[in-house]
């Protein structure tokens, strides 16, 4: 397999538009054509589960109800299968393609009900007419399948549980049987037939690698209306580990396709803060220093979905859009060193953990504003979307000229294409540093609008010899990024 990302042009970022409906999508590609952005990751458009009156007194609608399948109709909370249709031929139009998070390891959990699309569903009696499946289709409590005796997993010390019991009651697709496999290749190729040029597949450390692969190399290739012959669609993987001894690890999976790094995700959060006696200084090594898979298998993120909001594995120690000040420099940092596919979020504004997008009572998602307090659109933020730049103009090369100033402000460059500069200190910092850049004028992509002179009441530094001596303030935006 090829853990190449499918983009168009000298580019690899994706922007997750969590929840965000297809026409809303649509109407933002140009927008991240522009600024330089490969794809978005959209929210599983396959029809799901419907949750007026969630059990356990949670509002109504959560977000996370789009992550119970109830069948493979596109017809979902982000718009109709037409709609859908719209979306992926528009962007990739521009050439900024849809990678969709594909739900595929099981259906909804126990409740019954009607989906977004009309379908009915059982899940007490794992009956999908909509698909269809029934009950054969599932993983059973017995001996060479779900050994607990809830049928839920229990421990994830245990890889028997992991794989064939139901992970928080969704109902577990035997991913090993022909029927099941026929269902989901299908359900796949009928997104790739639509132009969509990759897919993040949700919870994969539940699936078996085998079943995973047969999954991928059964799918089409990417149709040429867009895609060179014989192009095959991109995937990586949600497979979550921060550390200790869990027997399924990320690496269990990168011969078939990229993985999440959650190790970067959960540590980035302490080295910023300054917890669990982390500093700055740390990052010199990032990545395969640090004990995490190959930057070349890697998906990375600040914060994604889940761990925005205590789902899932992190804790008080991920930053979020709700840390401003720290999260974009974080963001600064992911879009500056060459580690891994970077992952920007694209978040709606919560206090509620459970809490679907911004809609009206009856659970319909409204519009995209960007910042109006809904929708925090963390990926148009002025700091967040020039580090786009950064990246694209540093793509390919290595780290160079890095600098220790103290333990928390450091400097680095990538060859002569880009150099960055961030101060966690807390007071200003100032000094002369070797940065390798071509001499002239530059702009700082932080406080500016780019990169090119003139550099109207912002930052800017002169590059003499290879040398600038760079003053980094303690304001709301400690970082000056410049690049070629
Ligand atoms: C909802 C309700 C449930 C209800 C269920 C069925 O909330 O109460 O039982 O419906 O009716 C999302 C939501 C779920 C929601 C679900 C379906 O997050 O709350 O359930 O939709 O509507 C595991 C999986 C991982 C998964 C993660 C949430 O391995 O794949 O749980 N993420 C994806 C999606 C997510 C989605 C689903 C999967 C389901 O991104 O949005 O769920 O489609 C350990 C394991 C991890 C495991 C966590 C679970 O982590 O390693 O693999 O993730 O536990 O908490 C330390 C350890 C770390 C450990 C962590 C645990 O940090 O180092 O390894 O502690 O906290």
């Amino acid at each position: 397999y090829n853990g190449q990302p499918i983009c168009s042009g000298q580019t690899d970022v994706v922007v997750h538009l969590f929840e965000w409906k297809w026409a809303d999508v649509a109407s933002e590609c140009s927008a991240l054509a522009q600024l330089g952005y490969c794809a978005v990751q959209v929210s599983p458009p396959q029809e799901h589960a419907v949750l007026p009156d969630p059990s356990g007194g949670e509002p109504p609608y959560p977000w996370w109800q789009r992550y119970q399948p109830v069948s493979y109709a596109l017809d979902s909370r982000s718009g109709s299968h037409q709609e859908f249709v719209n979306m992926v031929e528009t962007c990739n139009d521009v050439g900024v393609y849809i990678y969709v998070d594909a739900v595929i390891q099981h259906m909804t959990g126990g409740q019954s009900g009607y989906g977004s699309s009309g379908s009915f569903y059982d899940g007490a009696t794992e009956d999908y007419p909509g698909v269809p499946f029934s009950a054969n289709d599932f993983h059973k409590q017995q001996p060479d399948e779900c050994t607990t005796s809830s049928g839920d997993i229990e421990n994830y010390g245990d890889a028997q549980q992991v794989r064939f019991c139901r992970l928080v009651g969704l109902r577990d697709l035997r991913t090993g049987a022909d029927y099941v496999r026929e269902k989901v290749v299908g359900f796949l190729n009928s997104m790739v037939d639509i132009g969509v040029a990759g897919f993040r597949v949700d919870a994969c450390k539940h699936t078996l690698p085998e079943d995973l692969e047969h999954f991928y190399t059964n799918m089409h290739d990417l149709p040429t209306r867009w895609f060179p012959a014989g192009s095959r669609p991109y995937v990586f993987q949600e497979v979550i580990y921060v550390g200790g001894d869990e027997p399924i690890r990320p690496e269990h999976y990168t011969h078939i396709g990229r993985v999440t790094e959650f190790r970067y995700s959960a540590n980035i959060g302490n080295i910023f803060r300054g917890w669990d006696g982390q500093q700055l200084s740390y990052l010199e090594n990032y990545g395969e220093g640090w004990g995490f898979m190959d930057g070349m298998d890697a998906v990375v993120f600040i914060d994604n979905h889940d761990n925005q909001r205590g789902h899932g594995p992190g804790g008080d120690s991920v930053l979020t859009y709700k840390d401003d000040r720290l999260y974009k420099m974080a963001t600064a940092f992911e879009l500056a060193w060459p580690y891994g596919q970077p992952r920007v979020m694209s978040s709606f504004a919560f206090d509620n953990t459970e809490a679907g997008p911004p809609s009206d009572g009856n659970g319909n998602t409204y519009d995209v504003e960007c910042f109006n307090g809904e929708w925090v659109c963390e990926h148009r933020w002025r700091q967040i979307e020039n580090m786009v730049g950064f990246h694209n103009a540093a793509l390919g090369t290595g780290m160079s000229h890095w600098r220790t100033i103290s333990d928390n402000a450091i400097a680095f460059g990538r060859e002569g294409r880009a150099f960055i500069v961030i101060n966690n200190e807390g007071h200003e910092v100032s000094a002369d540093f070797e940065t390798g850049m071509p001499d002239g004028e530059y702009c700082d992509v932080i406080s500016c609008d780019g990169p090119t002179p003139p550099c109207n009441s912002c930052g800017s530094v002169t590059v003499s010899g290879g040398n600038a001596h760079i003053t980094v303030p303690n304001d709301s935006d400690p970082v000056v990024a410049i690049h070629v």
